[in-house]
């Protein structure tokens, strides 16, 4: 396969760019734009469209997405409100419920460009169905669709009965992540306790960590220096994610710049989610009503690995939800003040190569000559025009293959404002 006129990230030029054996092969400058030659098979025309390494959704709940409102609906629109509506739709969950709308979600997000999701699954059910259910999926799919699974303990690892032993039986069935809830645990010292817990079956088991970190408006809430000093004691920063920190937006500057010091010393990545955090968070405030949305411009300023994520698909705590991450990128933008030139000029990173980094795929990822051909075409000559257009992916390509493929939207008549 031969893809010409396209146009790369952070390069001004067009270029051509070879696929064989599932691989990037050789990549070519072009002087100029270029016609499609006549009877050429396996040429694709990226007609001066930036060609870009698959969107990656870092942090979704693929077992909750689609049951929205099954058996009750949120109301308050509060975090603890929706652990309280999914309580009630678990008992609920059966292998083929939850095949159903999780390949239907998976589907969405692969027509917006996705080649790899981290899905967190709830641990804190006796029966561990949706957990088995997303291990034996990511072997079914694993040639479309990277998976990676989190053991996530919804309703606590020391605050549920069982759930110390619920989340490691998660590990021994194959989940590759392991998740935490510390600002859920009854107490304090039960949250600090589970972070260190989380950590030594990262160990134990040979596992990443991701956890959801202080999602609350709490500024006491403070697990994540726990969290990232664990990281840095065991040497394991690179493999640790701290999901959310919606604390972060309302502790003091004073002490996040101390936390900041750490935070850059352990390497761990964060994952914001600005859509759900805006919308989950800030709901017992009146007037002025906090964002609730980590510091994203800051960590990422600090040089500290961020990216963002959807996180909830039409589920008990967000109703809406469309596989779009460009819309994802596109609000939390807006709502962390990232609208400088040079934010918007780099800010496909914050759902590609940094969402890359967190997943650990790094060495895989990324369109270069031997790494695997994996890449979708976007509408737009680079980073700002994709953003701002907010257009369709229009081709998604995987190991060499085209596995989407859409025409580009067209005006067919134009509205007539201005006289001829
Ligand atoms: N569960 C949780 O603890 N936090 C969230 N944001 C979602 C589920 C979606
Ligand atoms: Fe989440």
């Amino acid at each position: 396969m031969l893809i010409i006129n396209a146009r790369l990230r952070n390069e001004s030029s067009l270029y051509q760019i070879e696929i064989t054996n599932q691989k990037f092969g050789t990549i070519t400058e072009q002087a100029s734009l270029q016609p499609l030659p006549e009877h050429a098979a396996d040429v694709i025309d990226a007609r001066g469209n930036l060609l870009c390494a698959p969107f990656i959704e870092p942090h979704i709940h693929l077992d909750a997405a689609l049951t929205a409102g099954e058996p009750a609906w949120n109301q308050s629109g509060t975090l603890f409100e929706g652990i309280e509506r999914w309580a009630e739709r678990k008992p609920m969950l059966t292998e083929a419920d939850i095949r159903s709308r999780a390949l239907r979600t998976i589907q969405l997000l692969m027509e917006n460009g996705v080649q790899a999701i981290r899905t967190h699954v709830d641990t804190t059910d006796p029966t561990l169905t949706a957990l088995k259910t997303f291990c034996a999926l990511r072997e079914e799919l694993k040639d479309k669709i990277e998976l990676q699974i989190v053991a996530f303990p919804q309703e606590g690892i020391l605050s549920y009965p069982n759930g110390s032993r619920l989340i490691e039986e998660a590990l021994e069935i194959g989940a590759d992540v392991v998740g935490g809830i510390p600002h859920f645990e009854y107490t304090r010292a039960l949250g600090e306790q589970s972070m260190k817990d989380v950590i030594a079956l990262a160990r134990k088991y040979d596992r990443l960590v991701d956890v959801h970190c202080d999602e609350i408006d709490d500024p006491n809430s403070r697990f994540l220096e726990v969290l990232a000093s664990e990281a840095l004691f065991a040497d394991m920063g690179h493999r640790v994610t701290a999901s959310h920190t919606t604390a972060m937006h309302s502790y003091d500057n004073a002490y996040c710049s101390k936390l900041f010091r750490l935070l850059k010393k352990s390497g761990i990545s964060f994952v914001s989610c600005p859509t759900e955090s805006i919308h989950l968070q800030g709901r017992f405030d009146t007037f002025p009503k906090r964002r609730g949305v980590t510091r994203v411009k800051e960590l990422n300023n600090a040089g500290i690995n961020v990216c963002l994520a959807q996180d909830s698909i039409f589920d008990p705590w967000y109703s809406l939800g469309n596989g779009k991450l460009l819309r994802v990128l596109d609000a939390g933008l807006h709502i962390c003040q990232m609208m400088g030139y040079q934010d918007i000029s780099k800010a496909l990173s914050l759902i590609t190569d940094n969402s890359a980094i967190t997943l650990g795929i790094q060495e895989r990822y990324g369109i270069a000559t031997g790494k695997p051909a994996n890449c979708i075409l976007l509408s737009g000559a680079d980073d700002y025009e994709v953003i701002r257009r907010q257009e369709d992916v229009l081709l998604s390509i995987r190991a060499g293959k085209v596995i989407m493929e859409r025409k580009p939207t067209e005006l067919l008549t134009r509205p007539a404002i201005f006289p001829a």
